[in-house]
């Protein structure tokens, strides 16, 4: 008990630096535009930068916010019956049962099930009443939306892009990017390319030449991207309806706001879709292990409204294009994956940034019943990631980590000074 009560100081220390680095996020918690949205309004669809923010709106023009759901789409959607439909669990016959086991091997979930569903299926709505009758300014900027992949199923992988692109107001997804990450599966290759080419005008495939990683992979896809917001996803996810508003208007007010939606749970066995809970603080422990924290009583009052989250699950996020590239993008020394969720949020709210959890924007996830790729075999990469982010981020803080990992002090973190000079700026 006492251990969790260290633990738990601990937790308060590191929030209590979050809210000295954080004062200006006071002023959005009390609703207040922070000003600096005319940075995106009248963006054109081929406006690659946000103006510059100190062109403040002029403060007789009060900002406009609307009602930015598709009825006409919602309705058709409520329609809509089969496999799956409305979020709905497939229920595989006899026969199919025997056929599912070679994609379930080198998926981790049920891509059989996956199979019978309709790449537009609809979900049901969950998202908390108040999201339902919402507004958001009615000029918002503009996304990439990037989606790394690696072997990734076919189905699973078109109903990313497709959800994305069926529940979102037209012209406000200026493109979506699918990353291969050097993908060996047949359907990765040309196949998807004459998909892409038939079935969309604004989707593209990037690939990468070798086996890159996660990390490398998003930067590929963002150093590809010309939208003003980047947004980044898992490859098997669905978007949910009017996902977009509540993932753009915080960036629209300050671009150094960096937001993530609810992540909900498609589940790997029978793709039904649920929540996962009502919202959570992001945290880790200092194995540097995910953690969940419960949401304060001030945020429990805003159901609906956007609270701060000192660090992103990683996976799913959006953040202008600006900042981000303001920041270096994702630490270049960080390899194939682990960690970067913490680089970057650290580095988003020490460099005078904020991030915010947006309960409005709903997108369901797969998580794999168990990983089917096998271990890249380069030694501790997470290791030598989390050395290097203690290195440049963590000051004193980085002898917790060390203190349940001890040999990461051995680790070698490589060449920091860069990072290092990002941070000092
Ligand atoms: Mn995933």
């Amino acid at each position: 008990m006492r251990r969790n009560s260290v633990t738990l100081l601990k937790y308060l220390v590191i929030a209590a630096i979050f809210i000295i680095a954080g004062p200006v996020t006071l002023k959005y918690l009390f609703g207040e535009k922070s000003g600096g949205n005319e940075e995106f309004v009248n963006a054109d669809i081929n406006h690659v930068m946000p103006r510059e923010p100190h062109e403040q709106p002029k403060a007789d023009v009060p900002l406009k916010k609307i009602d930015w759901h598709n009825y006409k789409n919602i309705a058709e959607e409520e329609q809509r019956k089969g496999p799956g439909e409305q979020g709905q669990s497939v229920i595989l016959s006899a026969e199919d049962e025997k056929q599912k086991q070679d994609l379930y091997k080198v998926n981790g979930f049920n891509a059989f099930a996956s199979d019978k569903i309709s790449l537009h299926r609809s979900l049901k709505d969950i998202r908390h009443p108040d999201c339902k009758t919402k507004k958001y300014l009615n000029k918002l900027p503009n996304a990439s939306v990037i989606v790394p992949f690696h072997n990734e199923h076919w189905s699973t992988l078109l109903r990313t892009a497709w959800s994305v692109l069926d529940r979102s107001p037209p012209g406000m997804i200026h493109e979506v990017i699918l990353v291969d990450d050097f993908s060996n599966k047949e359907h990765c290759k040309k196949p998807l390319d004459d998909y892409v080419k038939e079935h969309f005008t604004n989707v593209k495939v990037v690939r990468a030449k070798k086996r890159e990683g996660l990390i490398r992979t998003r930067l590929l896809g963002a150093k590809a991207a010309t939208g003003q917001v980047l947004i980044f996803l898992d490859s098997h996810c669905e978007a949910n309806i009017n996902w977009l508003p509540p993932l753009l208007e915080p960036i629209a007010e300050d671009y150094k706001t960096v937001v993530c939606p609810f992540i909900d749970v498609i589940d790997f066995e029978t793709f039904a879709y649920r929540a996962q809970d009502e919202g959570a603080r992001g945290a880790f422990d200092w194995e540097f292990f995910y953690k969940r924290l419960p949401l304060t009583p001030d945020d429990l009052k805003h159901p609906s409204e956007p609270f701060k989250s000192p660090v992103m699950a990683g996976g799913l996020f959006a953040i202008s294009s600006k900042w981000f590239w303001e920041m270096g993008g994702y630490d270049p020394g960080l390899d194939i994956w682990g960690g970067e969720q913490y680089e970057l949020s650290f580095k988003i709210w020490q460099c005078g940034g904020k991030m915010v959890d947006a309960p409005c924007s709903r997108i369901g996830h797969i998580y794999r019943k168990f990983a089917p790729f096998p271990n890249p075999g380069v030694g501790d990469f997470v290791g030598r990631n989390y050395r290097r982010v203690a290195v440049v981020w963590m000051d004193e803080y980085a002898e917790y980590l060390y203190k349940r990992r001890p040999h990461y002090r051995d680790i070698d973190p490589g060449d920091v000074s860069e990072q290092k000079a990002i941070r000092e700026n």
